[in-house]
């Protein structure tokens, strides 16, 4: 069986469901937000994550579906920790370039929140930046466009790795930026690493945008990192991603 046959499957089984990360804020302790990455439980193979089955992103329609899957689960577990009076900050979803293929992808994410009854200024959607590249960066710009103006806050991810143009900043309605985890992993020893993470920091304040640090593992890099005013960390220091059924145990933790 190909991987995108085995992940239709699932898919139609119900097996998917997303792994909530918490971003924690440098500056209060708290709790500033949560990622939603895709997990599968897997009758036979137990969780398995994008290590398994991430292949499928680069597939439209299978990419398209397992979004589809994570924000409406999403979506409803944000509902249901509000209802409880639990604060559970931004919560992001990541996309990918074969989700931009779809015209109405703002349109169908907006509709998947007002029927979970959450509000667009809720959500966050991580892209990276090889949305901007290729022949549909008008469609990108759109889509990101319509996602912004409804509230929706635009985080890039991975970002000073791969296909970093600055322009990028000035071309799309960005709110956030990620430092990619592996400019954090030896922020402590490399000094060239540190210079980039304080330069990462510093431009997105000078842009009014937040800073999160992806990948933090350690109090030091923590408090590096709280020292160059960098806003958020994420990270196996706070938590691993955990099911939505524990999220709400996490968030009393971090309050
Ligand atoms: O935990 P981790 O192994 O989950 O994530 C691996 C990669 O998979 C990350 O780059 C993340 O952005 C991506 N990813 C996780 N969940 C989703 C999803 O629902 N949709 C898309 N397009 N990418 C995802
Ligand atoms: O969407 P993105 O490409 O940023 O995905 C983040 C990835 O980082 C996910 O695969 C997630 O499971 C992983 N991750 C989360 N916390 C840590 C950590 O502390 N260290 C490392 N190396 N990876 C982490
Ligand atoms: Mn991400
Ligand atoms: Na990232």
């Amino acid at each position: 069986v190909t991987i995108a046959r085995e992940v239709r499957e699932g898919l139609a089984a119900r097996q998917f469901r997303p792994g909530y990360q918490p971003r924690i804020s440098l500056k209060t302790g708290r709790i500033a937000g949560f990622e939603a990455l895709a997990r599968w439980q897997h009758p036979a193979k137990g969780l398995l994550s994008p290590d398994y089955f991430g292949s499928v992103f680069a597939e439209h329609e299978l990419s398209i579906a397992l979004g589809e899957e994570v924000i409406r689960q999403a979506a409803a577990d944000v509902r249901s920790w509000l209802d409880q009076g639990l604060e559970c900050g931004l919560v992001a979803v990541n996309l990918s370039s074969a989700d931009f293929s779809d015209p109405g992808l703002a349109v169908r994410i907006l509709r998947m929140l007002e029927e979970a009854g959450v509000h667009p200024a809720c959500f966050e959607v991580e892209v990276t930046e090889t949305v901007f590249l290729g022949r549909r960066t008008a469609t990108a710009s759109s889509i990101l466009n319509e996602l912004h103006k409804a509230g929706v806050s635009i985080a890039l991810d991975d970002f000073g790795t791969g296909f970093t143009s600055l322009t990028h900043l000035k071309q799309y309605p960005v709110d956030h930026i990620k430092i990619d985890q592996s400019f954090v992993q030896n922020l402590i020893d490399d000094r060239v690493d540190a210079a980039i993470v304080t330069a990462i920091v510093n431009l997105g304040h000078a842009m009014g945008l937040h800073t999160t640090a992806e990948g933090v593992e350690t109090i030091e890099q923590a408090e590096r990192l709280r020292k160059a005013g960098c806003d958020f960390a994420q990270g196996r220091l706070y938590a691993e991603p955990r099911s939505g059924a524990e999220v709400p145990r996490i968030i009393r933790s971090w309050s």
